[in-house]
């Protein structure tokens, strides 16, 4: 294979995406073997391109982003395998932007899920072009028809069936292409033979040849106009239309496979060289040039957009990055936008699955290795000085699982501080957040398996052992009622005393208010140059807690009288009697614990509505209603107390087969019920005694 650029003409990069164990990996190792000509050869092993991680072969599934390229007709295909569980979608929302378009593997038997549904979404919002591929048509319960229909009121827009299987499950032999009107079939023995549509299958193919047909026509007046008189475009007019319409995204292609017989795989790669985008679809979509003009696209300044960063701990950093506009050689200078520094590339490599090929020249579409370029992350833009280009990165949304960390060793806090920022740099899924206030490192992860391989990932690469626990629960405190209190301090000790006193009043204030200091002592009683050592005393007095530790919160303090001695007293001396004064008048008041809120929306197919309004329920949710959702699923709304949500993430996932989607937003402070309370208070005097 050549090692450099090649016009853009000539690239399509695509992103295997859909539900995990839907066959995206084995079909790209298909797709792999069947451009070296040994298209048996995938059907009986993993390949050694994909999945080649000890982590992932043991696992079977697949971790991480991972590419390979294979030539198919003189053009060069980029493959980006992506991760199908939503575990390690920090890895499957990067891959769309190496691509200019979108593969959705559909497994024949189990159909679509909420991974395609959000993802597909996430293409939705970027304009990405969409193909599906219908997978597993060899398997004993596959079906084809309930699929395309399915998918016909899940997609929203047309989809256009471009091939129909011959036969399902056992009887699973060919595939139609209703474009060319002709069948492949694959004998036992292997040989593939290309003929006419046998009759006994004209009926469903006919059917849908009408579906693919009204797509393309509905996406032109002229050629529809004709067709609603009678006339079907010729088959070249109906080709060239049928790009455009993929590439503006007016429908969706579906394609059919079997990578255990072989089927479809050569009809696929055909398909993606005539049909799928060119790079300058992406280059337009970000808006690094204005129209599609494929032509000047290599020649225009370079920009890249980096879709994968891992720091190795012998190779230095890797990325990996798309090409989006221009050439880049191995001494291309680029700014990163984020930061406005220079970086000079070097050691330019293929992204190639296992293999380890240098790189003279990358062009639009191309996916390229740099090493050693310190500080990139994933989603940073990389252009020409003389460029503005800067993307907006491809995040998953939270995925709403919190796990505190903690280093089992003595001593490796810092250790844990720099892996856990390169893991950041790397993964733009996993927020790490250091909490003052609860004195913890919580990780944000998309799942509790991401929350593991992160935890690996840390002792790996960083060689930090970690202790997962439980992130705690930021409760605070406030007062039940109004109350007055005295705060003295009086002290002598050898030479100069101290002496301070205030009265002070408290009273709650409405949820949310915080707090709020009032002077209203006359004649001096308490001089001006103390008021504000008092305000700062009650402060720090409400920082501790006065029942379980938390901060309290949403309370009125008046200062309204108080002493002083003219030679003792002092601003140190009053604040303590500030936090001497809160404290009795918050104890003669009584305390009440406030729990944490979360508005929590559940998206579930309809038929799960009921249990999913038992489970919030059961987690001392208040329901606050129920709205339709995309694909006939259902949004849930409810208002749910943090500590009950510990493990929402892996049960939803259980009681719903992964279907559920979850948002959470915060959702204010309430009074925690007494037993709840009771249960926080005497954990805070444990820890305490
Ligand atoms: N019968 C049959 N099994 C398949 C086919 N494609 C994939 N599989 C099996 O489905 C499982 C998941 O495949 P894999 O490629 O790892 O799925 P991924 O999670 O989407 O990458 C594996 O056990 C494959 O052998 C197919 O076309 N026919
Ligand atoms: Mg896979």
């Amino acid at each position: 294979m050549a090692t450099k650029s090649r016009s853009p003409h000539q690239v399509r990069s695509i992103a295997l995406l859909g539900q995990g164990g839907s066959g995206k990996t084995r079909l790209g190792e298909a797709l792999l073997a069947a451009a070296r000509d040994d298209d048996r050869g995938s059907s009986q092993h993993r390949g050694p391109a994909l999945d080649r991680r000890a982590e992932e072969r043991e696992r079977e599934r697949t971790l991480a982003l991972q590419s390979a390229m294979f030539d198919w007709r003189d053009v060069r295909v980029h493959l980006v395998d992506a991760p199908g569980s939503p575990d390690f979608f920090s890895d499957a929302y990067p891959a769309l932007r190496a691509v200019d378009c979108a593969v959705f593997v559909v497994d024949a038997v189990e159909g679509v899920g909420a991974v395609h549904d959000q993802l597909w979404e996430a293409c939705d919002g970027l304009g990405l072009p969409r193909i599906v591929v219908l997978n597993g048509l060899d398997r004993s319960e596959a079906a084809f028809q309930t699929h395309v229909d399915a998918l016909r009121t899940r997609v929203g827009k047309p989809l256009a069936p471009v091939q129909v299987p011959q036969g399902l499950g056992e009887a699973f032999d060919g595939i139609i292409d209703l474009l060319h009107q002709r069948a492949v079939t694959r004998s036992a023995s292997g040989e593939r033979h290309v003929g006419d549509i046998p009759d006994e299958h004209a009926d469903v193919t006919a059917s849908n040849r009408e579906l693919l047909v009204e797509a393309i026509v509905e996406t032109d007046d002229d050629l529809l106009e004709a067709y609603l008189e009678g006339d079907e475009p010729a088959p070249e007019t109906l080709g060239s239309a049928f790009a455009e319409g993929v590439a503006r995204c007016e429908f969706f292609p579906l394609l059919c496979t079997s990578v255990d017989r072989g089927l479809g795989i050569r009809m696929l790669a055909d398909f993606l060289v005539d049909v799928a985008p060119t790079p300058a679809h992406t280059a337009v979509s970000v808006g690094a040039i204005e129209s599609g003009a494929v032509d000047g696209l290599a020649d225009a300044p370079p920009s890249a957009v980096v879709v994968k960063t891992i720091a190795d701990p012998y190779l230095g950093r890797v990325s990996e990055m798309r090409v989006i506009t221009g050439r880049l050689t191995p001494d291309t200078e680029l700014v990163l936008a984020r930061t406005g520094d220079r970086v000079k590339l070097s050691h330019l490599q293929w992204v190639d699955g296992d293999q380890q090929r240098p790189c003279e020249e990358a062009g639009p579409g191309d996916l390229v290795a740099v090493a050693k370029v310190e500080g990139l992350r994933t989603n940073d833009t990389l252009r020409a000085p003389e460029l503005e280009l800067e993307l907006d990165p491809v995040v998953p949304p939270d995925g709403n699982h919190r796990v505190a960390v903690r280093p089992t060793g003595t001593g490796d806090e810092d250790k844990l501080s720099m892996g856990l920022s390169r893991l950041g740099d790397e993964d733009p899924g996993l927020v790490v957040e250091r909490s003052e206030e609860l004195k913890q490192i919580i990780l944000h992860t998309q799942g509790p398996g991401h929350a593991d391989i992160t935890i690996a990932r840390l002792k790996e690469r960083f060689g930090v052992g970690v202790e997962p626990e439980p992130a705690a629960i930021p409760y605070t405190e406030t007062v039940k009622g109004k109350a007055s209190a005295t705060g003295k301090l009086k002290k002598q000790t050898g030479g100069a005393g101290q002496f301070a006193l205030v009265e002070l009043t408290i009273e709650p204030l409405d949820r949310g208010e915080g707090f709020a200091f009032t002077n209203e002592v006359v004649g001096g009683a308490v001089p001006k140059q103390y008021i504000p050592s008092v305000e700062k005393g009650v402060q720090e007095a409400m920082e501790q807690g006065v029942l379980a530790g938390y901060p309290v919160v949403d309370v009125g303090v008046t200062l309204y009288d108080g002493k002083y001695h003219p030679v003792d007293s002092s601003q140190a001396a009053f604040e303590v009697a500030g936090s001497l004064g809160f404290q009795e008048a918050a104890k003669a008041a009584g305390l009440r614990l406030l729990e944490p809120i979360k508005e929590v929306a559940v998206t579930v197919p309809d038929s799960q509505v009921g249990d999913i309004m038992g489970d919030l329920s059961s987690r001392r949710g208040r329901i606050l209603g129920s709205e339709p959702a995309q694909y006939g699923r259902t949004t849930v709304r409810a208002h749910v107390p943090e500590n009950e949500l510990q493990d929402i993430v892996p049960q939803l996932r259980a009681l719903t087969s992964g279907s559920a989607t979850l948002r959470m937003t915060d959702a204010g402070r309430d009074i925690a019920p007494d037993h709840v309370a009771q249960r926080v208070v005497e954990e805070a005097q444990k820890e305490s005694s």
